[in-house]
């Protein structure tokens, strides 16, 4: 039995949106990749750990893409062998709500070959699938999935002891020792992996970590991460790939992208530097990664992460900076350049405490309200992942009534601490 594995291919996604089309593209090259190695590697059985789709940006044309892409794995892998193959998805937080599923649009023209998994046995009814000697549960993305997994765990165990020969588990949510968790996302929205002891489960596939992570094993269970197929961030590094499984054996087998992506950093290193200075850097770092695209005949993006201080007014390097961009983009390998300018006026006279993330400036902000500061933080948890759920594509806000249930939670915060 072989099994192809991938997740997180974001399709429909559009992000940085001045190459939009360009990176929507992108996402559609690789899934397209994806595609064609589960083809020529015959696998029997197709994993897909969540956030299939962009539903925030995503068109129709995504929609009926991601179909035909699908439809040509069923045939391309049926008529030789005879055999069917069979797709198993999981909802990822952008794919939408339970009622507002984008895994709609590809579920009912594929459902003979095809099944979404997971919407049942995350409301603790029973769901499990056994096909070819493999038991399989899913769930789909919760913001509060450590509560809800206790809750249902029990029912998981009893689908795994109804038996088959490899029993898998497919999750769309950070596992705490498997994943590096990034900064901000609170305990409640990850699993760990001493969660999955003495649950009967073999392998666990899980989603949502857009890096690829070594298989892991722990007490008897396999974790496997294929991370992204693409870049969703432009920051992200690769290599982007899928996971091929056949008995014991694990194969990472990498994707080529439609165009790369290099990072680069412009660091003052504490030293403070003239504006200039941090232009220059930048049109070097610009001229050289162009010519090497030039040599290797590739596309490229270039993102320049400018860090440090400025003897003035910082922001002038953003404005003499765009006008390089455009000169340099024009004509050439090098198709975008994603500026992050990070670097910090020296003659600022507010001392701002260093903190890690946005979770750490609300918490330190929010101390002042006393008793009420716990429930404020849930308030900030909540709300940035409902944002990253939620929001508007255009406006990044939520619409008044996804904003109704915090406004009413504040009022009374600041009522009680208002005494
Ligand atoms: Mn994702």
């Amino acid at each position: 039995m072989k099994i192809g594995v991938f997740s997180d291919t974001h399709i429909g996604r559009n992000i940085p949106r001045e190459v939009g089309d360009l990176r929507r593209n992108a996402y559609r090259h690789a899934f397209t990749q994806a595609i064609n190695i589960f083809i020529e590697e015959e696998v029997e059985c197709v994993v897909h750990a969540g956030d299939l789709f962009e539903k925030r940006s995503m068109v129709s044309e995504d929609s009926v893409f991601v179909k035909e892409e699908l439809q040509r794995l069923v045939n391309s892998l049926h008529g030789e062998h005879g055999g069917e193959v069979s797709i198993f998805l999981v909802r990822g937080n952008h794919d939408g709500t339970i009622d507002n599923n984008a895994l709609d649009f590809v579920k009912h023209p594929l459902a003979k070959y095809l099944k979404v998994v997971g919407e049942a046995a995350i409301r603790g009814e029973e769901e499990s699938y056994f096909f070819n000697g493999i038991r399989l549960i899913g769930l789909p993305y919760h913001p509060y999935i450590s509560r809800v997994f206790k809750n249902i765990r029990n029912m998981i165990q009893r689908g795994f002891e109804k038996g088959g020969g490899i029993k898998i588990l497919v999750i769309h949510n950070f596992i705490q020792g498997y994943h590096e968790i990034p900064p901000g996302v609170p305990p409640h929205n990850c699993l760990t992996v001493r969660d999955f002891d003495e649950l009967g489960v073999d392998i666990v596939l899980a989603g949502h970590y857009h890096e690829r992570a070594n298989p892991m094993e722990n007490n008897g269970t396999l974790f496997l991460t294929p991370g992204a197929t693409e870049a969703v961030d432009l920051s992200d590094e690769g290599p982007f790939g899928v996971y091929v499984l056949e008995g014991e054996r694990v194969r990472f087998i990498p994707i080529k992208p439609l165009h790369e992506i290099r990072n680069v950093k412009v660091d003052s290193k504490g030293a403070v530097k003239p504006c200039e200075w941090f232009i220059e850097q930048s049109v070097r770092e610009m001229e050289a990664y162009s010519s090497d695209l030039q040599t290797r005949g590739i596309d490229g993006v270039l993102r320049i992460v400018l860090s440090g201080y400025a003897e003035n007014d910082p922001h002038n390097i953003d404005m003499c900076l765009r006008r390089e961009i455009v000169k340099k983009t024009v004509s050439t390998r090098l198709l975008h350049v994603d500026l992050v300018n990070r670097v910090e006026d020296v003659r600022q006279k507010a001392v701002f405490t260093r903190l890690g993330s946005g979770i750490d400036y609300a918490m330190e902000i929010l101390k002042s309200l006393g008793e009420a500061s716990d429930e404020a933080m849930k308030i900030v948890e909540e709300l940035s992942i409902t944002l990253d759920e939620k929001a508007s594509q255009r406006t990044g806000l939520l619409t008044d009534s996804d904003r109704s249930r915090f406004v009413k939670r504040w009022i009374q915060i600041l009522e009680k601490a208002g005494g």
